[in-house]
């Protein structure tokens, strides 16, 4: 989808926000099963009786539809609801023409039959997680659902995650379990960091070396390797299925430490450091922009070779923490090259110097940066500032193994759910990033992800004027038993009561 597409479905939902007659707002925001939903839904009405599930359930399903149909079934069988068509009571599952809905919008009806519809199989994949969310993660003997109705749709089509996986390694066992998390909470973009100065992750065939060399390093006390590109292929299929897209990013000219140490060629003939690199320390390495005829055909090549495995219309080039007199000419040749190759390129927001189409996407992260002319100029943006959304920072003030260069209060959970992109008028959503070279285990990324990553899903799915801490505090409270179902080793965060054994 490019951003035209984007913006313009921003502005459906927002009509459809306005005037949503039969659907009034969340009144009480309780924390009973039948509210127990994050992110918030747009409308939720309570209705009266319940209907009684008795273990099994006969299943009506639209054959348009076969990633939610996977995910219906697999969501029933994890807790023990049996599928058969004996079974007195029905759920159906459909695609309905109902453009209000827009591409990832859904309703969930819960009478005397539980009906899912939605316009996109990725609006019945939310639908599907929003029932997960109203049911027990066990059903022993039977389970109650008190009758209601759910109509929802997303403030902003982009809602995702920046992970570093240059710095350390994560296996793709764990980026799969993360997709299928990430998904729980309707979370639809996963920002692959691949490169940096401490690890070129991504196979090049054209390029081998930058994985025999650049993938063997990682930062220090972290872990090593890379992805194949039939790993990559299959990632990209598994977390389409979930309903979300993998954003690569190869971070150019500059983190580069990787690649230069893997084809020397890349760096200028007086760079004398050519070795790989396990600091923290970063801004020092860059690719010789003064030798255009090396640089940019490896750069083509690396970018080839991306856009074919990943399907993604963005592809994020970097562009951070340079400082070096053709970088703006670097950004504009790199932005050219992307949209040359039919894509639309991010760079971080240090990118918005350089001239280049009025499509190409910048990532805030540093809270202070001035971003206004590119908002003036139209440019969309990903909003990742970094004193809400690095969660490579604290769940709380001088927690071990965390940055807090950011915000020395580190970003507990409560700071993550208070920010607000109202403001910035061409977002397109946020991103919470976890940068690694502190994380060097699944259990420690499991840490710093969640329940953090619950409350940046909520701030880009709900309307800002809808949602509010104490609400979210106890519904995400509820999802405790949700999130061991799915063996999250997640931060005991004290707001939601998790720090009591
Ligand atoms: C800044 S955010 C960086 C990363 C670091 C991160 C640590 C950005 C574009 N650059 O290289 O990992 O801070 O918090």
């Amino acid at each position: 989808m490019n951003h035209n597409v984007l913006l313009s479905c921003l502005l459906v939902l927002a009509s459809v926000g306005c005037s949503s007659p039969s659907a009034p707002a969340v009144a009480a925001d309780t924390p009973t099963a039948s509210t127990r939903i994050v992110p918030l839904p747009q409308s939720l009405d309570m209705r009266s009786g319940e209907l009684r599930l008795s273990g099994a359930v006969r299943l009506e399903m639209d054959a348009d539809a076969p990633h939610a149909r996977r995910a219906l079934e697999e969501a029933l069988a994890g807790i023990g609801i049996a599928i058969d068509d004996a079974a007195p009571t029905d759920v159906r599952l459909q695609r309905v023409d109902d453009a209000a809905l827009g591409e990832e919008g859904y309703r969930l009806v819960v009478a005397e039959r539980i009906e899912l519809s939605a316009r996109t199989d990725i609006g019945l994949l939310h639908a599907v997680q929003s029932l997960r969310q109203l049911l027990p993660v066990q059903v022993q003997g039977g389970v109650r659902l008190p009758h209601l109705e759910i109509v929802d749709a997303p403030a902003y089509p982009w809602r995702g995650l920046s992970l570093d996986v240059a710095r350390s390694f994560l296996s793709v066992d764990y980026l799969e379990k993360t997709i299928d998390r990430m998904a729980f909470f309707k979370l639809n973009r996963l920002h692959l960091h691949l490169t940096d100065d401490q690890g070129w992750r991504i196979e090049i065939k054209a390029y081998p070396k930058l994985t025999d060399i650049g993938g063997a390093s990682a930062v220090e006390g972290g872990r090593s390797g890379f992805y194949t590109q039939d790993e990559l292929r299959h990632l990209v299929a598994y977390a389409q299925a979930r309903g979300i897209t993998i954003v690569p990013e190869v971070d150019l000219p500059g983190h580069t430490q990787a690649a230069l140490a893997s084809y020397n060629e890349l760096a200028c003939d007086d760079v004398e450091n050519l070795a790989p690199y396990s600091g923290l320390e970063v801004g020092f390495s860059v690719l010789c922009l003064d030798k255009p005829d090396v640089v940019y055909p490896f750069v083509r090549a690396v970018l080839e070779e991306v856009l074919a495995i990943f399907p993604s219309q963005e592809i994020h080039v970097g562009g951070d923490e340079i400082d070096h007199p053709l970088y703006a000419d670097f950004v504009s040749r790199a932005a050219a090259m992307v949209e040359g190759m039919g894509r639309t390129a991010i760079f971080w927001e240090e990118g918005s110097v350089a001239v280049t189409g009025p499509n190409v996407i910048y990532q805030f992260w540093n809270d202070g940066y001035d971003i206004s002319a590119a908002v003036e100029r139209g440019h969309p943006l990903i909003l990742s500032p970094c004193s809400y959304l690095y969660i490579d920072h604290g769940n709380y003030a001088g927690q071990p193994q965390t940055y807090d260069w950011c915000r020395k209060e580190g970003v507990p959970l409560a700071r993550v759910y208070g920010f607000d992109p109202t403001p910035f008028k061409t977002a397109l959503g946020i991103e919470a990033a976890l940068w690694t070279e502190l994380v060097h285990t699944d259990e420690a990324a499991d840490n710093r992800l969640w329940p953090r990553l619950a409350a940046a899903a909520e701030v880009a799915w709900s309307p800002a004027d809808q949602r509010g801490y104490e609400g979210f505090v106890q519904r995400m409270g509820a999802l405790r038993a949700h999130l061991d179902a799915m063996g999250i080793r997640y931060h005991r965060e004290q707001d939601l009561g998790w720090d009591g054994e």
